[in-house]
């Protein structure tokens, strides 16, 4: 497809074999699944001058390349677990949450800084509209050790629209602590899960080169006290 306009409620875009694009025009789906035909991996393409709406669910599992930003209106990005060695390529997807207010999206947790190709290019908080957006992990993408995170390349969250990291890993490419800081100080960037006593604090790692936002403990009264201590001017 390179022109024209496609709507539908449900869209699932998958060969029997070969390949398919999407370069150009416009999509508005309700479902967009992009998972494999009956566990035959096929490649698609999503990218180019393409439009891509989609309002409840954008589905993915393995075999797809994006380049293209997708306008998620209330939807959810939901990742499957698919062939490990054909992981989607979504370094050139830009994921935009513009549902409005009281709409909240979500996001699987897939990725994780050491697998490339399963970073999300950027997110985007807030497009046209404010967005919500709550990070999930429901299913087990990643089989090795290292667990399933949500990392992204740029993060963007513009005021009033909110990312809830609900207990998942969130990791951005760079030294990006002091803007995430600041986020997390003006509630763009919040965790409802966290338990008496933890606040998140985002932290850049330099010899990976990403930025972690985690749960960390809140400083006790005694920490503060010797921080002070330690702080003041040394006296005669
Ligand atoms: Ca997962």
């Amino acid at each position: 497809m390179t022109d024209g306009f496609f709507q539908a409620q449900s869209i699932w875009l998958t060969p029997e074999s070969g390949e398919v694009s999407i370069t150009g025009g416009q999509i508005d789906a309700g479902v967009l699944d992009l998972t494999d035909y009956y566990l035959i991996p096929t490649t698609r393409t999503i990218g180019g001058s393409a439009q891509i709406t989609v309002r409840t669910s954008l589905i993915v599992a393995d075999g797809v390349n994006f380049s293209c930003p997708v306008h998620m209106l209330g939807a959810d990005f939901v990742h499957r677990p698919g062939h490990e060695w054909l992981f989607p390529d979504l370094r050139g997807l830009n994921l935009i949450f513009e549902g409005g207010s009281g709409v909240v999206s979500s996001i699987e947790a897939s990725g994780w800084p050491g697998n490339e190709l399963s970073v999300i290019g950027a997110i985007t908080v807030g497009g046209g509209d404010i967005g919500r957006v709550r990070l999930v992990d429901k299913y087990l993408n990643n089989e090795s050790s290292v667990g399933d995170a949500v990392s992204a390349s740029v993060l963007s969250i513009s005021q009033a629209s909110v990312l809830e990291t609900n207990g998942v890993s969130l990791f951005v490419a760079g030294d990006v602590a002091d803007l995430l800081n600041s986020w997390i100080a003006d509630g763009r960037i919040i965790d409802t899960t966290l338990s008496a006593g933890q606040y998140l604090e985002a932290i850049y790692d330099s010899n990976s080169g990403w930025t972690e936002v985690v749960a960390v403990p809140e400083p006790t009264a005694l920490t503060l006290l010797l921080m002070a201590l330690a702080l003041s001017p040394k006296r005669r």
